[in-house]
């Protein structure tokens, strides 16, 4: 029996970002480093697939700093933590890695250099994300105010309209987030906005990527977890692109094969924290069950990289 035709089209770039690169490679390091256990304060990224590898190897994986022994190393997520969770981690004289990624640090800064300059500050994200808590958490409760969405913008009570600055989740939606920051642009002419936003490189051109393929596809499978906030934007840029089957997928089990019925062409795409073998497992699903043919829609290069915390790199 000869199976149906079928295209997929790969996203490109698609899964890991150098921050995903690099904080993975700080909980490697580190349990060589140090050996077994290393504990890891939050999944370092949102990916059961890489928590699950790594515990394999001797990483702990809890959400609170009070969980950790004292005589073993912690290493804080990828999403970065709140100024009061190192400082806790130094006052207990426990080795701590930070894997925040630099990118989310330049955030931090930010924040920090407008909070010195007597702003205040508002964060465009999403409530209860740990990049959100942490990015929030940099300065002292009330200095900075989260909105979510636009009607957000008008209920904001702020100290002084002349002293706003805000700042962005790396993760976001590009698009839902210039509508945010036009909002406080128009609600509040001399607030403080970044160049453009705090979205990073990766999270963006994983976005254009699948803008790029959504007139192609009758459905879209982002390869990502529920928790992960750039993978679940993936799958609304595709649905706001006009596909209209557009599902996050967290490994090839997932896959509803009825829905898919009938379907000739499919684009895959996969969040940053999720590794390209989880995207080979998906094609060879595929390739199971259509005679499929594999296109890539490349939307730009990536050549990012980041370095891990000098103490990796120095000898033990
Ligand atoms: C850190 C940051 O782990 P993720 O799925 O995280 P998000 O923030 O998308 O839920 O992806 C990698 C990553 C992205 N942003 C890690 Cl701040
Ligand atoms: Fe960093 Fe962006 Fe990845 S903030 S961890 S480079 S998705």
């Amino acid at each position: 029996m000869s199976l149906p035709p079928l295209t997929l089209y790969l996203a490109a770039p698609r899964g890991f970002c150098a921050g995903v690169d690099r904080a993975i490679k700080i909980v490697e390091m580190a349990l060589e480093k140090w050996g077994a256990p290393v504990y890891v304060r939050h999944e370092i990224v949102h990916n059961k697939f890489v928590v699950d590898g790594l515990r394999a190897k001797g990483a702990v994986f809890v959400e609170e700093l009070d969980e950790c022994p004292l005589d073993r190393p912690v290493v804080f997520s990828a999403h970065g933590v709140p100024k009061a969770v190192p400082a806790e981690a130094a006052r207990r004289e426990m080795i701590a890695v930070d894997a925040t990624c630099p990118l989310v640090t330049k955030v931090h800064n930010e924040a920090a250099r407008h909070h010195e300059n007597g702003l205040q500050m508002i964060m465009i994200g999403h409530a209860g994300h740990p990049e959100t808590v942490g990015t929030m958490g940099q300065l002292p409760p009330g200095e900075v105010l989260l909105v979510e969405t636009v009607a957000d913008v008008a209920t904001l009570t702020v100290r002084d309209p002349g002293k706003l600055a805000f700042i962005t989740q790396t993760t976001l939606s590009v698009d839902d987030t210039a509508d945010i920051a036009a909002a406080l642009k128009a609600r509040f002419p001399a607030i403080l906005a970044p160049a453009h936003d705090d979205i990073c490189y990766a999270t963006t051109n994983r976005q254009m990527a699948v803008k790029a393929m959504a007139g192609k596809i009758d459905a879209l499978l982002v390869i990502g977890a529920p928790n992960s906030s750039n993978s679940k934007r993936l799958v609304e840029v595709g649905a706001n692109a006009g596909c209209a089957y557009a599902q996050l997928i967290q490994r090839a089990v997932d896959i509803d094969w009825r829905a898919l019925e009938g379907i000739r062409s499919v684009g895959i795409t996969a969040g940053a924290s999720a590794p390209e073998v989880l995207v080979n497992e998906v094609i060879d699903a595929f390739r199971a069950r259509f005679a499929t043919t594999v296109e890539m829609v490349e939307t730009a290069v990536e050549t990012v990289e980041f370095k891990v915390p000098r103490i990796l790199r120095e000898p033990a």
